[in-house]
């Protein structure tokens, strides 16, 4: 199949369908018709597109953690717990590493022994076994919106079975969820396995169902430059708006220094809006994430690195908020911890909700730089597919004109190297294929030289290699001897 930007025929969608329903037999329960119905009985407060809604209106930022268990009454109970305990907001359902890797047998092996330990032996909730029904009596014990939470390649079956379950967002995209996630996979491949998703999606909101679609912002962690990381997003924005889908929340994962990362939430909903203007209906939200790096093994300094996110999700009116907790550095936290993490975020967010960053020469220089980076890649996205957004961006990640740092995929060029500057804001030390303009590449070039002034050295790799390794030390820069 040749891949566009071009939305597809409900007979071609249809015809996909039919094998995507047929890879496990939970898949044979799907029945359309009788979802749409069971999504125009689901009570307002569980449609996340409302939620997000209100809260942009409002300008509130809501909280939402990572959370998911084997089985199901386990994971209804967690979620429960993190809504009364945590006071979450909207909820998620953390997806195993075996559905995310369509790996269904092993995920069923797994909930067999998760029932003979009487504990959780899967890192998540394997909806695909589970199926449509399961599905559903965990969206009915609870009183908040759902969203899909996962990191899959081909997330289609899983799609089909958690939105007729009662879902109503889905996590992902043919990017966010193949570079940062897998090493073998095409990004043609990817991208029309997650075409088929978006269509899905698409066909719901035709029959009236709102389902919200949040490409993974964070991509591999704290040291993404935000053109980066925004190009992608507006990318997969574009792709799925293609495809009928009309509630997007775009994201972007902490990188540490405030001004920065408001000017990042800033001018990613101001870029987002400009370039998904030809889309009619299309309601734009945003999700910040707390810090996606290296966490302290103190749960004292990790509640401080947790604060300091939720500040700048506040800061930056984030619609909404996803958390870290105190057990970050361990794994995958308890429930009180996971609620204690949610708990510290609302206390932040509720002292800020009436502040926000004032505009100021420094912010506005950080959002414009932002802007024009982001514009320049993308730009010659479009250029290389010939106007075709899809082809472009193909050939964008061959030409290493889509860049993405740290990425395991052997279909990403990995040529860029990021650092932080003396305030800790991340700048390009090698900006590798980018299309930037001189004045770009000078900019980052000169907050660098400024750095290694005040270290007493060279811009260079082990600038960065610092700056990994530096929270772990309780610090946002990797200073030499400190
Ligand atoms: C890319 C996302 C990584 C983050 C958390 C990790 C990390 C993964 C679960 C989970 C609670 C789970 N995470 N799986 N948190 N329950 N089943 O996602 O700890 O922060």
């Amino acid at each position: 199949m040749e891949l566009k930007n071009e939305k597809w025929s409900l007979d071609k969608f249809k015809e996909i369908r039919e094998e995507v329903l047929q890879q496990w037999p939970t898949g044979k329960d799907v029945d359309f018709e009788e979802a749409i119905e069971y999504h125009n009985n689901l009570p307002e407060e569980q449609i996340m597109a409302e939620k997000l809604a209100e809260a942009k209106e409002e300008d509130v930022t809501l909280i939402q953690p990572r959370a998911g268990v084997a089985l199901i009454d386990e994971h209804i109970e967690l979620l429960k717990f993190l809504r009364e305990e945590g006071q979450a907001d909207l909820l998620p359902s953390t997806i195993d590493s075996y559905t995310r890797q369509n790996n269904y047998e092993e995920a069923e092996a797994g909930i067999e022994e998760s029932r003979e330990e009487g504990r959780s032996m899967l890192n998540g909730f394997p909806a695909v076994n589970h199926g449509v029904k399961a599905c559903r009596e965990v969206v009915e014990a609870l009183d908040a919106p759902l969203q899909v939470r996962h990191g899959t390649p081909d997330a289609r079956l899983l799609a089909e079975i958690t939105l007729a379950g009662g879902f109503t967002d889905y996590e992902g995209g043919g990017l966010s969820y193949n570079i940062p996630y897998a090493k073998n996979v095409s990004i043609e491949q990817t991208l029309l396995d997650w075409q088929y998703v978006d269509r899905l999606i698409g066909y719901y909101e035709e029959n009236g169902i709102k389902i919200n679609r949040e490409p993974f912002g964070p991509l591999t962690g704290t040291l993404v430059p935000p053109s980066v990381s925004h190009s992608v997003a507006i990318i997969e924005g574009l792709l799925a708006a293609e495809q009928g889908v009309k509630n997007i929340t775009l994201g972007y994962g902490q990188c540490g220094n405030l001004v920065q990362d408001v000017a990042a939430l800033q001018s990613l909903e101001e870029l987002a809006e400009e370039y998904l203007a030809d889309y009619e209906d299309v309601m734009l939200t945003t999700v910040f994430h707390q810090w996606m790096g290296g966490f302290p093994q103190d749960e004292a300094q990790a509640f401080g690195v947790i604060s300091w996110g939720a500040a700048t999700a506040a800061l930056g009116k984030a619609t909404k908020v996803i958390t870290k907790t105190p057990h970050e550095a361990m794994g995958v936290p308890t429930k009180e911890a996971n609620a204690e993490g949610l708990r510290s975020t609302k206390q932040v967010i509720n002292m800020l909700r009436d502040q926000s960053l004032l505009s100021n020469d420094k912010l506005e220089e950080e959002k414009e730089m932002i802007k024009q980076e982001t514009k320049q890649i993308l730009d010659r996205v479009f250029e290389l597919g010939n106007g075709d957004v899809a082809q472009g961006t193909v050939r964008a990640f061959e030409a290493g004109v889509l860049d993405v740092p740290f990425a395991p995929s052997k279909y990403n060029a990995g040529n860029l190297l990021p650092a932080r500057d003396d305030d800790g804001a991340v700048r390009f030390l090698n900006h590798g294929n980018l299309p930037f303009s001189d004045e770009v590449v000078e900019f980052h070039q000169e907050k660098l030289e400024a750095r290694g002034k005040s270290e007493g050295r060279e811009p260079n790799f082990q600038m960065v290699i610092d700056d990994i390794y530096a929270i772990g030390k309780g610090r946002l820069v990797g200073r030499p001897r400190s």
